[in-house]
């Protein structure tokens, strides 16, 4: 039994946990079932492995720039609280998970989950799901939250997580989510990507699809964030390295100059501080610029080769991936995203800290980055430039408090560092759990069959074309 578990976890952390292996071997499993020759399939698997490790690059470059600066801040002032990040999130729930020897039953969760999802797909006329979730990292890392999150309101097991009726209710539950909600996104994400054929696999499907949904009331589409058609200088920020650069030089720039140079281990026989300041803030633009490179080429192949898995294999399915996809088109959203929502995170914890509230929030890169960014592209593409503000700032504000409020419930459970922060965490699962801490099991069992109508819903208001979408383009 050992071993079958040990190699089960290996699967869970060595293959589905590792999205450019996955990618690569979906990419390399659809060309075959195109037809294609083997060695087309290996270029094909090569390209989509290569592609997300360059993106990878993009995002972990600008996770290791500009997450320090943000924690610096937050030292700088002295505030001890938790930290609203998904990692942090994610080894609140396993640390919690393995001090009780249950860390093993987030792979069952995951696996229910995903098994779920391509049960889903397989009866998709009757259900109406047409996506499949394939972001491992966070597929692990959103079941590890939740079990840990629902079992220690529910106490289900008295004593640990490895109740079946637990696992079971929550891997159902976490696989209708990443169906239900990555399906709501299909067609925005088409209109954000001009039609490449993905969906997007995160932690902010339903926070998008608002967000393109209310950002038409806000804004005119017309005032894209990535065209400035303003005469004169402000031309320049046409070019999305040049926008980049001055905006982040600006925000970023001031908050380094707030937190002075002491604050930086630099180099000074090299830098001024000034030249320093711009080095790091360039950068920003270097990351989004190769993030760009890596999204190209990984498109591309999966687009491609999905084609036969959904020909052949899993009839009709689209692919949902890393939201940091989208910003490969749109590179100026993800930067008002973040500025914007830093604006919004920064007057709720000042509110907190002004309430003298329990929990004080500490607020974290990859939240106000990924999760605002992604805001911001959807906000975008319907209501321009005002909505990609104004969007991302109401949404600070929710991260933060949001995640305030669930981590009342969550704050005494041994090791707690933080919570997910990002904006269907802070809203529809930060809800769940407080629900469930009063109501009990029956929240995560009534969730399922509730989330279950939307797709139905929504095959309502297009019934002819609801299926054939992603062909049309
Ligand atoms: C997350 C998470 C990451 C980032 C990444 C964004 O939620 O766990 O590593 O966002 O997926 O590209």
């Amino acid at each position: 039994m050992d071993f079958i578990l040990s190699i089960f976890l290996a699967f869970i952390n060595k293959f589905l946990g590792q999205p450019a292996l996955l990618l690569g071997t979906i990419t390399f499993i659809g060309y075959m079932l195109l037809g294609k020759k083997v060695y087309e399939a290996l270029a094909g698997f090569i390209k989509a492995y290569v592609g997300f490790k360059i993106l990878q690059v993009g995002t972990g470059g600008l996770v290791g720039t500009f997450r320090p600066i943000i924690d610096s801040l937050n030292a700088k002032y002295g505030i001890t609280a938790l930290v609203i990040d998904p990692y942090f999130g994610q080894t609140s729930a396993t640390e919690a998970l393995d001090v009780l020897g249950s860390l093993q039953y987030v792979g069952y969760v995951m696996l229910i989950a995903f098994a779920l999802n391509i049960v889903y797909v397989a009866f998709r006329k009757q259900t109406k799901i047409r996506t499949l979730f394939i972001t491992g990292h966070i597929m692990y890392q959103q079941s590890a939250v939740l079990l840990w999150a629902m079992y220690w309101v529910l106490g289900a097991s008295g004593g640990n997580p490895a109740s079946p009726l637990l696992v079971i209710i929550i891997g159902l539950l976490m696989g209708t989510y990443w169906s239900v909600a990555s399906n709501l996104i299909i067609e925005a994400t088409q209109e954000v990507t001009d039609g490449a054929g993905f969906t997007i696999g995160h932690q902010q499907m339903f926070g998008a699809w608002f967000a393109y949904k209310l950002g038409g009331f806000l804004g005119n589409k017309e005032h894209d964030v990535n065209h400035v058609e303003s005469p004169g200088f402000l031309s320049i920020l046409n070019d999305n390295v040049v926008a980049n650069t001055l905006l982040m030089t600006l925000f970023i720039g001031v908050i380094m100059i707030i937190l002075g140079p002491e604050s930086f281990n630099y180099d000074t026989n090299k830098y001024f501080f000034g030249t320093y300041i711009f080095e790091q803030t360039a950068l920003f633009a270097v990351y989004i610029t190769v993030l760009q490179t890596g999204v190209r080429m990984f498109v591309a192949e999966l687009t491609a080769s999905f084609q036969g898995i959904s020909d052949k294999l899993l009839k009709g399915s689209v692919p949902a991936v890393d939201c940091a996809v989208t910003f490969g088109f749109s590179p100026n959203a993800p930067t008002f995203g973040f500025i914007f929502g830093f604006f919004g995170q920064m007057i709720a914890i000042l509110t907190l800290v002004a309430l003298k509230s329990p929990v004080l929030i500490i607020a974290g890169f990859i939240c106000l980055f990924f999760d605002n960014g992604t805001l911001a592209v959807f906000a975008n593409k319907a209501g321009g430039r005002r909505a990609a503000a104004i969007i991302p700032f109401i949404s600070g504000l929710i991260q933060v408090f949001g995640s305030a409020l669930v981590l009342t419930v969550l704050k005494d459970s041994p090791h707690v560092v933080g919570w997910m922060g990002m904006i269907d965490w802070a809203t529809l699962w930060a809800g769940s759990v407080l629900l469930a801490d009063k109501l009990g099991i029956i929240v995560p069992i009534l969730l399922i069959p509730l989330m279950m109508i939307i797709p139905q819903l929504q095959y309502r208001r297009h019934k002819e074309t609801y299926f054939t979408t992603m062909r049309d383009n």
